[in-house]
């Protein structure tokens, strides 16, 4: 924690051409991010998309990195690792190659133009608790609730952990 002082959580997310391979290859990815270490990261889990129905199923996943770089450096780096995936963004709540979200950063509170952390759908969407829930069971939020808080609010739904 010394080297990389800041303890973050990225979420990822595919729906689209081979959605497991986006999903393991951004792994690897992040972990070769100067700056940070890939610490962990949760199984795959498939769940329907939210909002239109007509398009594949999601596969999610949460990681673990550690960082010495500042919030919009690391979203960044982010964004160019989604670019590196072909980012398709036809249109909003379609499908998509890679999502990157960063969920959290350390215990800070962020709001600018291009970033906002906590994530605003971090308590609401059993795709990111529940993969958070599988490498972070102690999280508190910023704020002053905890992980375990939101998880009882969130019931699993279509979310299903797939095996390894
Ligand atoms: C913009 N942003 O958001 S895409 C970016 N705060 O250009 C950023 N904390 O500037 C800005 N992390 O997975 C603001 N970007 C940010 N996301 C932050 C990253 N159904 C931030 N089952 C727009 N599973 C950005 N996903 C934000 N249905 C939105 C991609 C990255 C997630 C769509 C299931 C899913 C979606 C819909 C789903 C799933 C978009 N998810």
């Amino acid at each position: 924690m010394t080297e990389f002082p800041v303890r973050c959580y990225i979420g990822l997310g595919s729906n689209l051409d081979n959605p497991e391979r986006h999903v393991t290859t951004a792994f690897e990815q992040l972990a070769e991010i100067g700056g940070c270490r890939l610490v962990t990261h949760s199984s795959l889990y498939r769940s329907d998309p939210v909002g239109p129905q007509d398009q594949p199923d999601f596969i999610n996943a949460v990681a673990e990195l550690h960082t010495s770089l500042e919030p919009e450096t690391l979203l960044d780096q982010l964004q160019a690792i989604e670019q590196r995936h072909q980012r398709v963004r036809e249109r909003h709540w379609g499908p998509r190659t890679l999502d990157l979200d960063l969920l959290l950063y350390g215990d800070r509170q962020i709001q600018t133009s291009r970033l906002t952390v906590p994530h605003p759908h971090i308590r609401e969407r059993a795709f990111v608790l529940w993969p958070l829930a599988e490498i972070a069971a102690d999280l508190s939020l910023p704020g002053g609730t905890t992980l375990s808080q939101w998880l009882a609010l969130c019931p699993m739904g279509t979310l299903e952990q797939m095996p390894l």
